[in-house]
C-alpha cells in the first residue's frame, strides 16, 4: 500500500485514486509524496524551490495521466494528426496555466496553503521557457494550448535550446543582455526521451550509385553526424481531456567520444566534436526579425526539421504502415520560413532512404505542407548564400534546384516568354549575389499558404507573393491570429476573470471566448461599472508596487496606465510614443498651471543585441523618463516607466494594468500584432493605427471603442511613391521641431547633443518608418484619449464593451479555421 512518508492526515480517498486524485486530500498527500519522493525533503526543512518542484510533479503526474490517455486514443482512431514546425516557443511559465486546465487551479492552491505553503511564493519561483523572441513564438505557444482544446492531435516540433532569449536588465538606462540559463535548476515539466533520437548529417557531398535494381540513386557521404534527442512536455486543453505533445530535440555528439580520434592522440579534436555537436541546440537567435546568413542558424533549422521528420515517419509506421499514405494521416504547418527545409528533407528521405519515385515523393510532399508568413519586411525574409547552402546540406541544393526546375518549367508554359517573371519567381534570387529564398521554397512546396491578420494576407498577394498568387490564387488563405484566452485572461487576471463571471452568471466563456458578449447588456449598469474600476486599480495598484520595487519609479494608480508593451523596432515606431510625452513635457513646463489628466507611462520590450538603433531607443525612454521624474513641476502629471525583461511572466503583469493600449506601428508594417488582443481582453481601449489586426480589432469593438489615428497603408505607399521628404514636415511644424530639437539639445544626456543624433538625424533626414508623417494626427487623437478618460461613465462603458467584443480573437477560433479551411482535421473527443 501506498503509506504517506511524512506527516499528512490520511487520506480519506479509495488508494488507488490518492495517486492522481482531484480532492484537495488527494492533493496534499501527493504534494508531500513528491516533496518527499523526488525532492527527498520534508515540509520543515524544504526550501521555495523544493515546494515548487513538488507542486509542479503533483500537477504533472495528473497531466501524464490524460496524456497516456489521449496517445491511446489517438493510435487507435486513425485520425488526421498536425504536426506543427516552429523554431520559437514562447510558453511562459507553466504551473497556474496547467492547474487551470486540469480544473483544479483553486483547490491546489486551498491544498498548498493548508500545508502553510505560500503559493504565491512557490509562482515566483517559477523560471519561464524563454524559446522564443516574440510574438511569432509565443503564437505557437498559444496555438499549442488551443490545439488541445479543440481536440486537434498534435505535435509541436522545435528545439530545446539550452539558452534562451536573453534577460535584459536596464543599466544607467542602457540594455544589458544577461544569458539565460534556464535549466539550471531543473525542468520538472519536460520528460527525456534518451530512445527517440536520429542522425542528422551536413556537409560532405553526393554520390551517383545504383540500387539492386539497377536503378539510379543518391548516396550523401556527410562530413559530420550528429544526434538529435526528443524531450516531450504535455500540453493540456482546456474543459477537455485531451492532451497533446509538445517534442523538442536537443542536439548531442552520437558518441561520448570519438575512439578512433582518440586513439590516434587526437584527444583535444575528439572532445571539440562533441562540443560542435552540442553547439548546434545551444542558443536561441534572439532576433525579432532575423538578421540572414548565419551558419548556425541554418544547422539549427535544418537540425530540427530532419529529426522531425524522421520521427513524423517513424510514427508513421509505427500506426498506419504504407509510407504512400502519409499525407493522409500528417499535416505539417510551417511556422514562417524557419521550418521550411522540411520539404526538401521529406522529399530526402523519402526518394534517397525509401526508394520512392521523384513524382511520388514531390506529389506526397505538396500535400502535406503549408505555410504561414509572419512578415512582409524585406530583412526579415529569409535567403541563403548558394555557397554556404552547399557546403552544409549538398543533397538538399540538388533536391531544391530540381524543385526548381520543374516548377519554373510549369511557369514557362503559363507564361511563355516572361523571363522576368521566371527570375522573380525563382527559388534562386541571382541578382543579390546568388541566394536561396526559403519563402519560394515554402510557397512551391506548399498546398495553402496564408497571412496572419485580413490586411496583411491581402498585401502578401499583392507583393511579395504577387506572381505566386497569379499562378495559383486558390492556394492563399487568411487566418487572423488570436490568443489563448486561458493564459491572458484567467491566469493573468484572476479578478477581471471571477467578475466577468459574476456578471454573466457562467464561466463557458473561458472555452469559448464569443460568450464574452453577455457582457454587452451589462455595459451601462453602474453597479458592474464600479467593480469593473475596482478591478482595474487593483491590478494597477499590483503594477505600480512591482514598478516600484523594480525600478524605483513610483507610480500614482490612479493616474491613466498608457502602455507600450512589444520588441523594439523603429517601425513599431517607440519613438513616436516619446516625442508624444516630450510634447506634454514642454506643454506643461510652458505653462505650469496647465491642468492634465494624469499619465503613467509604460515601455517594456527587448531590442535584438546587434540592433544599435533599438537599443538607443530604449536610452532615449529612460533618459526622456529620468528627467520627467525628476521633476516636480511636471512629475504630479507625468511618469515614466520602463519595465526590464519583458516576457510572458512580466506581460501578464502588464496587460490587467493597461487603461490604454500603444498599438502605433507604421501602416503596413505589423503583420498581425496580439498584444494588441491581449491588452483589449483586458480592458485596455486602444490607440492604433490602420495596422494588421489592429483594423479587425476596431471592426469587432465598434469604430467608436477605438482611437484610431495615422496613414493607412496605401497612403502610405502613396506618400512614398510620391517621394517622402521628412525634413519638410519637420521644418513645417514647430511643436514637432521643438520636440526633437529638445532631444538633439542634450537636456536628456546631461548636456551631450551627441548621443541621440543618429536618432534624430535619421528621423529628420530618412524616417523609414514614416513617424514625422503621423505625428500631428497621433497628438490629436491623444487628445481624444484624454477626453474620453476624463469621463469615467464613457471609459468605463468603452472598456466593457472592447471585453465583450473580443471573443473573435481567442486563438481557439484562429485554430478551428485552421482546422476546417487548411488543415481538414476533425476534432478527436476522448469521453470519461
Ligand atoms: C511576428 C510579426 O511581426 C507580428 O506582427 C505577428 O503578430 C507575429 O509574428 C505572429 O504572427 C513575427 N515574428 C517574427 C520572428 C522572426 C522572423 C519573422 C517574424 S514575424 C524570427
Amino acid at each position: 500500500s501506498t503509506r504517506s512518508p511524512a506527516t499528512a492526515a490520511p487520506s480519506n480517498d479509495p488508494p488507488e485514486q490518492t495517486r492522481t486524485g482531484m480532492s484537495k486530500a488527494a492533493l496534499k498527500q501527493a504534494y508531500i509524496d513528491n516533496l518527499f519522493y523526488i525532492q527527498g525533503r520534508f515540509r520543515d526543512v524544504a526550501s521555495t524551490y523544493d515546494l515548487y518542484m513538488a507542486a509542479a510533479f503533483t500537477a504533472r503526474d495528473r497531466m501524464l495521466e490524460r496524456w497516456v490517455e489521449s496517445a491511446q486514443v489517438y493510435k487507435t482512431s486513425h485520425a488526421r494528426t498536425l504536426c506543427y514546425l516552429s523554431a520559437e516557443y514562447l510558453l511562459g511559465p507553466q504551473l497556474t496555466q496547467n492547474l487551470v486546465n486540469l480544473g483544479i487551479a483553486k483547490v491546489a492552491r486551498a491544498a498548498a496553503e493548508e500545508l502553510s505553503v505560500d503559493f504565491n511564493a512557490i509562482l515566483e519561483e517559477e523560471v519561464e521557457p524563454g524559446l522564443g523572441s516574440g510574438g511569432l513564438g509565443r503564437l505557437a505557444a498559444c496555438y499549442l494550448d488551443s490545439l488541445a482544446t479543440q481536440r486537434i492531435p498534435a505535435i509541436g516540433y522545435g528545439i530545446r535550446y539550452e539558452f534562451g532569449i536573453f534577460d535584459q536588465v536596464i543599466q544607467d538606462g542602457w540594455q544589458v543582455e544577461r544569458s539565460d540559463n534556464w535549466l539550471r535548476n531543473g525542468n520538472p515539466w519536460e520528460l527525456p526521451r534518451p530512445k527517440i533520437s536520429f542522425a542528422v548529417r551536413y556537409g560532405g557531398h553526393t554520390e551517383q550509385t545504383r540500387d539492386q535494381e539497377g536503378r539510379s540513386r543518391v548516396r550523401w557521404v556527410p562530413e559530420m553526424v550528429i544526434k538529435g534527442v526528443a524531450y516531450d512536455t504535455p500540453i493540456l486543453g482546456y474543459g477537455v481531456r485531451n492532451a497533446n505533445l509538445l517534442r523538442l530535440w536537443k542536439s548531442e555528439a552520437p558518441e561520448s567520444f570519438d575512439f578512433q580520434t582518440f586513439n590516434v592522440g587526437d584527444y583535444y579534436g575528439a572532445v571539440h566534436a562533441k562540443i560542435e555537436a552540442e553547439t548546434i541546440s545551444k542558443v536561441l537567435y534572439p532576433n525579432d526579425e532575423p538578421e540572414a546568413g548565419k551558419e548556425l542558424r541554418l544547422k539549427q533549422q535544418y537540425f530540427f526539421v530532419s529529426c522531425s521528420m524522421q520521427d513524423m515517419i517513424r510514427l508513421h509506421r509505427n500506426t498506419v504502415g504504407p509510407l504512400e499514405t502519409i499525407h493522409q494521416k500528417f499535416v505539417v504547418q510551417l511556422n514562417d520560413t524557419h521550418p521550411a527545409l522540411a520539404i526538401a528533407e521529406l522529399m530526402r528521405l523519402l526518394v534517397d532512404e525509401q526508394a520512392m519515385t521523384w513524382e511520388q515523393a514531390w506529389s506526397i510532399t505538396r500535400q502535406t505542407f503549408c505555410y504561414t508568413n509572419h512578415t512582409l519586411l524585406p530583412e526579415a525574409l529569409e535567403t541563403w548564400s548558394l555557397a554556404l547552402f552547399e557546403r552544409l546540406l549538398p543533397r538538399h541544393l540538388e533536391i531544391i534546384y530540381a524543385i526548381n526546375q520543374e516548377f519554373l518549367d510549369q511557369v514557362r508554359v503559363r507564361f511563355l516568354g516572361d523571363e522576368a517573371r521566371i527570375a522573380r519567381m525563382s527559388l534562386i534570387d541571382e541578382t543579390h549575389g546568388r541566394r536561396i529564398r526559403m519563402a519560394h521554397l515554402a510557397v512551391v512546396g506548399s498546398r495553402a499558404v496564408n497571412g496572419v491578420a485580413a490586411l496583411h494576407s491581402k498585401l502578401i498577394k499583392t507583393t511579395i507573393f504577387k506572381d505566386f498568387h497569379e499562378l495559383a490564387p486558390e492556394r492563399f488563405h487568411t487566418v487572423t491570429n488570436g490568443v489563448t484566452p486561458r493564459r491572458f485572461m484567467v491566469v493573468s487576471n484572476p479578478r477581471l476573470a471571477r467578475l466577468i463571471t459574476a456578471t454573466c452568471g457562467h464561466d463557458r466563456w473561458i472555452g469559448d471566448l464569443e460568450y464574452l458578449r453577455d457582457l454587452e447588456t451589462h455595459a451601462d449598469d453602474p453597479v458592474l461599472q464600479a467593480r469593473w474600476r475596482q478591478v482595474k486599480i487593483a491590478a494597477k495598484r499590483d503594477l505600480a508596487c512591482w514598478l516600484d520595487h523594480h525600478t524605483g519609479v513610483p507610480i500614482d494608480p490612479e493616474a491613466m496606465f498608457d502602455i507600450q508593451a512589444k520588441r523594439l523596432h523603429e517601425y513599431k515606431r517607440q519613438h513616436l510614443k516619446v516625442l508624444h510625452i516630450i510634447r506634454l513635457y514642454q506643454r506643461l513646463k510652458q505653462d505650469p498651471s496647465v491642468s492634465m489628466v494624469p499619465r503613467a507611462f509604460i515601455f517594456g520590450g527587448k531590442a535584438a543585441p546587434g540592433y544599435v538603433m533599438a537599443k538607443l531607443m530604449i536610452k532615449l525612454i529612460n533618459a526622456v523618463g529620468e528627467v520627467i521624474n525628476r521633476d516636480p513641476q511636471v512629475n504630479g502629471y507625468l511618469r515614466v516607466a520602463f519595465m526590464p525583461n519583458f516576457n510572458v511572466k512580466n506581460g501578464q503583469r502588464l496587460y490587467p494594468a493597461a487603461d490604454l493600449s500603444e498599438q502605433i506601428s507604421l501602416a503596413g508594417k505589423e503583420a498581425s500584432g496580439t498584444g494588441n488582443m491581449k491588452f483589449s481582453m483586458n480592458g485596455a481601449l486602444t490607440i492604433g493605427t490602420d495596422d494588421g489586426a489592429n483594423i479587425e480589432i476596431r471592426e469587432a469593438v465598434g469604430a467608436e471603442n477605438f482611437f484610431l489615428f495615422g496613414m493607412t497603408a496605401e497612403e502610405v505607399q502613396r506618400k512614398q511613391a510620391e517621394g517622402y521628404r521628412p525634413w519638410a514636415l519637420y521644418q513645417g511644424d514647430a511643436e514637432l521641431k521643438s520636440d526633437i530639437d529638445l532631444i538633439s539639445s542634450g537636456l536628456f544626456s546631461h548636456g551631450d547633443p551627441h548621443l541621440f543624433r543618429p536618432l534624430t538625424d535619421h528621423l529628420i533626414h530618412a524616417d523609414p518608418f514614416m513617424v514625422l508623417a503621423d505625428y500631428r494626427a497621433y497628438l490629436e487623437c491623444q487628445e481624444r484619449v484624454t477626453e474620453a478618460y476624463a469621463q469615467p461613465r464613457r471609459w468605463d462603458r468603452m472598456s466593457i464593451l472592447n471585453v465583450a467584443r473580443m471573443g473573435r480573437f481567442s486563438s481557439d477560433r484562429a485554430i478551428r479555421e485552421y482546422a476546417e479551411r487548411i488543415w481538414q482535421i476533425e476534432p478527436v473527443v476522448l469521453d470519461s
